[in-house]
């Protein structure tokens, strides 16, 4: 698929720190030890409606890892996908009507614009699932062959299963107890109660052609692939095995990312998939999750519309730590933008005090797995000096725009 458009990130004088991230599977805040080019791939959208502030926060989050991981100076093999077939996609078109490529169409493009909006970096591969199918019905094949696999014992819909105690690791990336994978599998996509399976929790990896639902004629038979095999496959074929960050928001550490990785480690038969499992919280509106399904949205395209200053949006999600559940409000925006303001009034000085110490502080809280509250922190006290006191170096203002445009994405 066309990815969107990138920016230049400026390069910040002083020295980088390594990146430090909080990982799901060992529970540790650890340091991301990438090699020159560093690997990450991030679960993209399910195109059906347009990207809410939810969304918006997690590719912001890993917007940050890449801009650290630039500032350091590695290389970035970004990666993300477009669920581009999938019940949910399906469910709302039928109930609009619409038909489903359009609407996914449709969707995929508002949210292109809507990253190109915010500043977010472009992956460098930017794969739907439709595209990958062949990838996906070889990787489905090779599980069927090793026994990872099995069809239903259904003569009508023979679906295809992921044997889930195949790797001997189930469990490793969420480290949830069984009561608490029962309990959510099904609230997320899972069909315990699929009769003939092996297992209540072993996940659809093909589901064979259904009267009226789209199919692709495959050597598996004519039907359409799972979803956590999409991310596997897609990842795998474009990473490797090991690549430094799996990330995505909280909902999907079980089943969606304990079920990509045990895939992948079937297919490849090494572990890990990833190196850190990186989640982050949920953002809610009144109380609750921030939701396609429950429709309490915030777009960002509504906001973009109504004027709203993307540096704004930005700052406004991040005044909260990424992995925090949080609650987008007026009152959020607001301050964050009364904050923008005076950053840009600072910035715009013609002098102001030393920067450095400030950009120090600046990358010792980003590095400290995305301390966004401290970092913006250590901004305002520049800007609180600056306008207050002023300050004699010349070449301040500029260095304060271009680490606040580099590593977060703000421009003053
Ligand atoms: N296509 C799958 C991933 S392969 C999917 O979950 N799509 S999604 O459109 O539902 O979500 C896209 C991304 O936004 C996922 O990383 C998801 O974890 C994240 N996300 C969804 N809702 C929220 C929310 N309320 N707050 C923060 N992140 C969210
Ligand atoms: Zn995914």
């Amino acid at each position: 698929m066309q990815t969107w458009s990138s920016v230049a990130v400026p390069r910040v004088p002083g020295s980088p720190r390594p990146l430090r991230l909080h990982d799901t599977a060992t529970g540790q805040r650890r340091p991301t030890a990438p090699g020159r080019v560093a690997r990450m791939y991030v679960c993209g959208i399910t195109p059906y409606d347009a990207t809410h502030l939810g969304h918006a926060a997690t590719y912001l989050a890993f917007d940050l890892v890449y801009r650290l991981w630039l500032d350091a100076g590695h290389e970035v093999h970004y990666v993300q996908n477009v669920t581009d077939i999938d019940d949910p996609l399906l469910e709302r078109a039928e109930r609009d009507s619409d038909d489903w490529v359009v609407l996914a169409l449709r969707e995929t493009a508002l949210f292109r614009e809507d990253m190109e909006a915010l500043r977010v970096l472009p992956p460098r591969d930017f794969v739907g699932a439709v595209e990958t199918i062949p990838e996906i019905v070889e990787a489905v094949e090779k599980l069927l062959a090793s026994g990872a696999a099995y069809r239903v014992d259904d003569p009508e819909y023979p679906d295809v299963y992921f044997d889930r105690s195949f790797t001997g690791r189930f469990g490793y990336e969420s480290n949830y107890d069984e009561d608490t994978m029962r309990t959510l599998f099904p609230e997320r996509g899972g069909d315990p109660d699929r009769p003939g399976k092996r297992d209540p929790l072993d996940a659809l990896l093909w589901r064979v052609e259904r009267p009226g639902e789209p199919a692709w004629d495959t050597s598996l038979g004519r039907g359409r692939p799972g979803w956590h095999i999409e991310c596997s496959a897609i990842a795998l074929n474009r990473l490797g095995l090991g690549f430094d960050v799996q990330g995505g928001g909280s909902d999907l550490v079980f089943p969606h990312h304990e079920f990509s990785a045990a895939h992948a480690e079937a297919l490849a038969g090494e572990h890990p998939f990833a190196r850190h499992y990186v989640h982050a919280g949920m953002i809610g509106l009144d109380g609750e999750k921030m939701s396609k399904s429950k429709g309490n949205l915030v777009f960002v395209s509504r906001l973009r519309a109504d004027g709203v200053d993307p540096s704004a949006i930005r700052l406004a999600l991040f005044a909260g730590h990424y992995r925090t559940d949080r609650t987008w409000t007026d009152d959020l925006l607001a301050q964050a933008q009364a904050r923008l303001a005076r950053w840009r009034e600072a910035a715009s000085a013609p002098s102001g005090p030393a920067a450095e110490a400030t950009i120090d502080r600046l990358r010792d809280h980003l590095a400290d797995d995305l301390d966004t509250p401290k970092a913006l922190l250590a901004v305002d006290a520049w800007a609180d000096e600056t306008l207050r006191y002023g300050g004699r170096d010349e070449t301040a203002p500029a260095l304060v725009r271009s680490a606040v445009d580099s590593l977060l994405g703000v421009v003053l």
